[in-house]
Parts: structure tokens; sequence; C-alpha cells
């Protein structure tokens, strides 16, 4: 699910496989039925078979986009990949330098004990300049072209928030304009560094709460996650969840 089939000569997209299903891409031509087709009780080896006709070619492109519900976007060494291994089953690699993930990370987030699930992509961190091709490039981003929120997870020991924020969305929108229309959060991570951290933390998201709503969070020590996946579930799935 998530592969798009494309025409290489013309490059129409041929179908999108949004959903499980089946799509005959080159259709095989009629008759040519096998000389076993033709065995009966009376005739156990025929010898003969039909010719059929000939059937269609064509050269495609199969393209796969993940299907991730929520896409975590952020700078490289923000904490993507931490927050994804403590909210799913995922193991991905975390380290303490740029760029450790270089392809994007899928994991499933149960909620309400499993009776509602979705999934959430980590992909590698975008720097400035990547929609002309620096760091990663964002070749990546077309697995967050379908998500239906996007997660924007900066990191607290730097504190240039805007400046931050808007790189990623400068970035992400050249990349494809309509992912500025979608529903947004702001997790604010790695608050257990701060000294003070409650007082500090009221203060730092009064201050910039023109930026949106901000989740102070700690991915590493499991601060406010709970408070964030009950956000992003009003925020991004109020349409899915019944019975809250
Ligand atoms: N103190 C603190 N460190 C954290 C927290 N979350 C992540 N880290 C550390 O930050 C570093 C980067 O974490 P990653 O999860 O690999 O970051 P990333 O955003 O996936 O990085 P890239 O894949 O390179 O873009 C690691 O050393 C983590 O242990 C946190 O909440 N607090
Ligand atoms: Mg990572």
């Amino acid at each position: 699910m998530g592969t798009q089939v494309i025409d290489k000569q013309t490059m129409e997209l041929l179908f999108d496989f949004e959903n499980e299903g089946e799509f005959i891409i080159a259709k095989g031509g009629r008759g040519g039925k096998g000389n076993t087709f033709f065995k009966s009780a009376t005739l156990q080896a025929p010898k003969f078979s039909q010719s059929g006709e000939e059937g269609e070619e064509k050269n495609i492109i199969l393209s796969l986009k993940l299907l991730a519900d929520i896409g975590i976007v952020g700078l490289p060494n923000a904490g993507k990949s931490t927050l994804l291994s403590k909210i799913t089953e995922a193991h991905p690699k975390i380290a303490n330098y740029a760029f450790t993930t270089l392809i994007p990370n899928l994991g499933v987030v149960m909620r309400n004990e499993e009776s509602f699930r979705y999934t959430i992509a980590d992909i590698p961190g975008i720097v400035e300049g990547a929609s002309r091709g620096h760091g990663l490039g964002l070749s990546f981003l077309k697995h967050i072209e379908r998500v239906r929120g996007i997660l924007f997870l900066l990191d607290g020991s730097n504190l240039e928030l805007e400046q931050n924020l808007s790189l990623l969305r400068v970035e992400m929108e050249e990349y494809n304009t309509n992912l500025k229309e979608r529903p947004f959060l702001i997790a604010l991570n790695k608050i257990d560094l701060w000294d003070n951290e409650e007082s500090f933390t009221k203060e730092i998201v009064d201050k910039f709460k023109d930026l949106g709503e901000i989740i102070p969070i700690s991915a590493d020590q499991n601060i406010n996650i709970d408070l964030l996946l009950n956000r992003m579930d009003e925020v991004f799935f109020k349409d899915k969840i019944i019975g809250n």
C-alpha cells in the first residue's frame, strides 16, 4: 500500500494504491490456452494448444510513498527517533549527531487500549537549503505528502524556536506548498536539560505562543509524552475517536 504506478513514457499516474486492492497494469491478450486446458478423461495428453493474441506492454515506475498518518518533522538531532521509539514499538537508531536517520522509519501508535491506532513516520532531519538539495535533500519528504497532521519537533537546547520552525516550514513548503494547510502541533523536546524546568517551561510556552500550540516534552526522560499523545488525538484524529 502506498505505491503509485506511473507510466514511464507519459509519466501519467496510472494507479495509486491508497487502499489494498488490485489493478491491471497491462492486460494479457485473449486466448492462448495451453494444452492442459484441453485435457479430459478421454484425452489425457492433448498435443495441441490455442495461440493467443498479443498482450499489452508497458514500462512502469513503481514509487512508494509511505502512508503515514502523522509525520515528525525536525532539524537533525532534535530527538525525532527517540520520540518514535517511546511511543511505538519501532527501534530506530538514536545517536548524538546529525543525520543519524537516513531513511524514514514508521511506527504504529496504539491508543485507547488498542481500540484505535495510527502510523507515524520519523523522517530524516531537515537542514537549511534542503529543498535545493543540501543535507539529504528532500526526496524523503514525499513520505509525508499524504499525512493528515505534522508534528514539528523542536530541540529545547536551542531556544531560537521561531527561526528553527520557520526553517522547517520554508523547506517543507518549498517541496510541496499543500503541506502548509496541514494541521500541526509543536513539541518542544529535551526540557529535562533546563534548570527550573517547570517555571521555565511556562515562560517559554508563553513567550512563543504565537507560533502555535507548543507542548513541552522530554522524549528521553518520558516527560509529558501522554499529554502530547492526548493532544495529538484531539487535534489530528477528532473524527476517528469515538466515545471520548
Ligand atoms: N537530554 C535529552 N536528550 C535527548 C532527548 N531526546 C533525544 N535526546 C538525545 O538527542 C540525540 C539525538 O536523538 P535522535 O532521536 O537520534 O534525534 P533525531 O532527531 O532522530 O536525529 P536525526 O535522525 O539525526 O535527524 C540523542 O543523543 C538522544 O539521546 C531528550 O528528551 N532529552
Ligand atoms: Mg533520527
